[in-house]
């Protein structure tokens, strides 16, 4: 029987703290286990029963340590829904599932309006952060069968070379060699105070709005999810899409939401990386993906790196104006291998400054996803101030890469401790830990499993 450590004894008491890491890796296992639904994982049996573009890379980046094939399908059954221009939707619909289980669904989006849309298979019309190509490569770090890998390899590298095509020849909107998105849900952050003053500023003419049912508050308490009046503007958005056939040059030139933000580029730029050392092992051409990452690398300080405040900033593509607020977007790009030590230096200063840290009472954790101090920071609500660990994945990723070892493994342990305190919650309040949205959340449980895999908890 597996022997249980209680971290508790030797951390310091103001540091999140956790006991049994075996028992945690068993739980996230179990949880990715009941959320397999014949070829790839739902990130909530819920809330969310289909499935979703980011936390499949995600959860194969969890499987890829100890299932190399489920990990591997994940990723080939969500390509099965890339469109022949290579965009990868932000949901893949399971055909069983019933239309009306989640809003907006296949009904809403009409994905068959869209030329490339595979004609086996309906999905939503917009996407969301590109991380396939890092897993993609992660699984084939991890997997125990190499040839089985190398062939996964081989059959995935066309489909990640068309996607991050797609979105430098139809997303780079201002021709710095960053990226735009044109809906908040591409963001993955939906609701994040990051993009009140573009939706702030949006007027919704009288009629443009269809009636129409959440289904999320069926499954979760209104005052932890975006409010309705947010949803009536992401459904307002996606229908200006759909109304182009999802035609991105029309959208582009007309579309009141384009942004270019840290987050989506930063993840972007560290699956351009991925795909090089991916084309070195397939036999592709590494330099074009070298030379494509010095861009996004150079635009992501030039245009998004806030000196007088900073950090790295969103911005409006059509207006250029930056946005003021502090959430957890501005860290991501610690995943650029290439930041330079200063930079990332003044972001571990933000982290540990009072806007991310709590302060030191006995309970607390981080990272919060807004600035602790705002005035509309909610400990509660959706992306506007809790925790949620894939961002602190992705820091906890950019701080190790960065050698921060120290600062690295406050924000792991916090994953594993606020997973101990409440389960496998979608988010948690900084401030208690206290567990929000669906249980059994996969890409909880997969990234848990990665960060306890990864480094270890000393014995
Ligand atoms: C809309 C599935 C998705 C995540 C997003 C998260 C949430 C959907 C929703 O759930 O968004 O895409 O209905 O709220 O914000 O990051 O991919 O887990």
């Amino acid at each position: 029987m597996a022997e249980t450590i209680d971290h508790r004894a030797s951390a310091c008491p103001c540091r999140p703290t956790f006991t049994d890491p075996d028992r945690l890796l068993a739980t996230a296992r179990a949880v990715l286990d009941r959320n397999w639904l014949r070829l790839s994982t739902v990130p909530s049996r819920s809330l969310y029963p289909h499935q979703w573009n980011w936390d499949s890379a995600f959860i194969a980046i969890g499987r890829s340590w100890h299932e190399q094939s489920r990990a591997q399908q994940e990723l080939e059954a969500l390509f099965e829904g890339q469109w022949s221009n290579g965009m990868l939707p932000h949901i893949v619909f399971d055909p069983d599932t019933p239309d009306d289980a989640y809003f907006p669904g296949p009904r809403f989006w009409q994905s068959e309006r869209a030329a490339g849309c595979p004609p086996q298979r309906a999905t939503s019309g917009i996407t969301q952060p590109p991380l396939h190509a890092r897993a993609a490569l992660e699984i084939y770090q991890q997997a125990s069968h190499e040839p089985e890998a190398r062939a996964f390899l081989e059959r995935m590298y066309p489909k990640l070379v068309a996607q991050l095509e797609y979105l430098a020849g139809c997303r780079d909107v201002t021709g710095n060699g960053l990226v735009a998105i044109v809906h908040p849900w591409e963001s993955g952050l939906d609701n994040s105070p990051a993009f009140d003053h573009v939706l702030d500023a949006l007027v919704i003419p009288d009629g443009a709005l269809p009636s129409y049912e959440r289904r999320d508050l069926v499954h979760a308490d209104p005052t932890h999810r975006p409010t309705d009046d947010a949803y009536d503007r992401f459904v307002y958005l996606a229908l200006a899409y759909r109304e182009v056939d999802y035609d991105d040059a029309v959208l582009i030139d007309r579309s009141p939401f384009l942004l270019e933000g840290p987050l989506f580029n930063a993840i972007y730029l560290w699956s351009i990386h991925a795909l090089a050392e991916i084309a070195g092992i397939v036999g592709g051409d590494r330099r074009s993906h070298r030379a494509a990452a010095r861009r996004v690398h150079d635009a992501l300080l030039d245009e998004l790196w806030s000196d007088e405040a900073g950090r790295f900033v969103a911005r409006d593509a059509r207006t250029g104006d930056h946005d003021p607020s502090a959430t957890i977007i501005s860290f991501m790009p610690l995943l650029d291998p290439e930041l330079p030590p200063d930079i990332v230096e003044r972001l571990v200063g933000l982290l540990e400054s009072p806007c991310f840290h709590p302060a030191h009472t006995e309970e607390h954790y981080i990272i919060s996803s807004f600035d602790l101090d705002a005035d509309t920071f909610d400990p509660q609500r959706y992306w506007r101030g809790p925790v949620w660990l894939n961002t602190n994945w992705l820091v906890w990723r950019g701080l190790r890469q960065h050698g921060r070892h120290d600062v690295a493994a406050e924000v792991g342990d916090s994953m594993a401790a606020l997973v101990d305190r409440s389960g496998f919650r979608e988010y948690f309040s900084p401030l208690d830990g206290a567990g929000f949205g669906s249980d059994d959340f996969s890409w909880s449980a997969a990234l848990l499993i990665d960060r306890l895999l990864r480094d270890p908890p000393a014995v």
